[in-house]
């Protein structure tokens, strides 16, 4: 019943997130307490990164450490601060970082959860002031607590994802995340260190004018491919590409559009990745009434097949996506 979990805007995340709560009587809180503890993570984040022009005055500026070591980069820093922030918190088991080859086990071994994330995306646009992203997915756990997590854990098909998320650290900071009722957002006051409620229910439009693809990678799109984006131009559509994921796809999602990273000669599976990029936004997505797939199947029933799985992606308003696929079913 949305109606009843319908909240007013300016609600602070921790009353939206508690309140949520309330309306399942058997929840034990773990969870809520868990997007507590990334939203707590996303604030500290949004600090350094605000920071981050001065990051190489950082010695005239009194910002080096004690140690007067190096500076580190940003998207290490925000691996870190996840890391911590999710070991601390005690609810997740297991972590699959984009910083991190293999699992991180938090030694929570009674924790119910793993998360996948990828903890600064788009680390590209960092240095020239350009929107980035945190992208996050939350699972529970398949094999019994009192002991680390696992592979097959940590490589669920994104179904079952029990709640997803990402924060835009751009003009405005802002948290978007379902728990599989809906999506909402939550844009950052920095002078009260809260997230209010600014966006509720967001719904996908149906439809946009706007694709979002890297073209310069053209001649190594599939004809399928090609001749998407050549139709696209027949609709006289808007051409939008930040080259952040996070943000691309926050504007069509608010506005109508498609994302698109396709398969190319370089990258054949695409290059974004399956468990903290794609499955995550597309949860989201289809929570929104939107779509995602790889062209062909819906990338929430992909199969990985190892924690760092990349897969082409097609994203946004349902009739462009699905027109999308009408031209990708062509190449097979
Ligand atoms: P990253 O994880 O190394 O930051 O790369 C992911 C980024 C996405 O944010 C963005 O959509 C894409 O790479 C852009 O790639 P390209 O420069 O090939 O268009
Ligand atoms: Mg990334």
């Amino acid at each position: 019943d949305h109606n009843k979990l319908a909240l007013p805007v300016g609600t602070t995340l921790d009353r939206f997130i508690m309140r949520k709560q309330e309306d399942f009587p058997y929840a034990t809180g773990e969870l809520s307490q868990l997007l507590r503890d990334i939203a707590l993570a996303a604030k500290i984040v949004n600090r350094e990164i605000n920071r981050s022009g001065l990051i190489d005055i950082a010695g005239a500026y009194g910002n080096r450490n004690v140690q007067g070591e190096e500076q580190q980069k940003l998207d290490v820093i925000a691996n870190i601060r996840f890391i911590r922030a999710l070991r601390n918190g005690g609810e997740v088991c297991t972590i699959i970082s984009e910083e991190d080859e293999e699992m991180i086990q938090t030694g929570n071994v009674q924790g119910k959860y793993v998360v996948a994330i990828d903890p600064l995306d788009g680390s590209s646009n960092i240095d020239v002031n350009v929107s980035i992203g945190t992208i996050f997915s939350i699972y529970r756990r398949v094999s019994a607590t009192g002991t680390e997590g696992t592979a097959q854990d940590c490589m669920q098909t994104g179904t079952n994802q029990v709640a997803a998320g990402y924060v835009i650290y751009g003009s405005s900071t802002m948290m978007v995340y379902t728990t599989g009722n809906g999506v909402n957002g939550f844009t950052y006051e920095p002078s009260l260190g809260e997230f209010f409620l600014s966006h509720p229910q967001i719904t996908s439009p149906k439809t946009g004018s706007v694709y979002s693809v890297n073209e310069g990678s053209s001649d190594h799109f599939s004809e399928a491919m090609a001749g998407y984006i050549a139709h696209c131009k027949q609709q006289g559509y808007s051409a939008r590409y930040i080259g952040s994921l996070v943000a691309d796809f926050h504007r069509n999602l608010l506005k109508g559009g498609i994302y698109i990273y396709p398969a190319t000669q370089k990258n054949p599976a695409g290059k974004l990745r399956l468990m903290y990029e794609c499955n995550a936004l597309a949860f989201i997505v289809e929570q929104a009434g939107g779509k995602s797939s790889d062209g062909r199947n819906r990338t929430m029933e992909l199969e990985p097949k190892g924690l760092h799985d990349r897969c082409p992606l097609f994203i946004g308003s349902t009739e462009l996506v699905e027109k999308a696929e009408e031209f990708m079913a062509r190449e097979f």
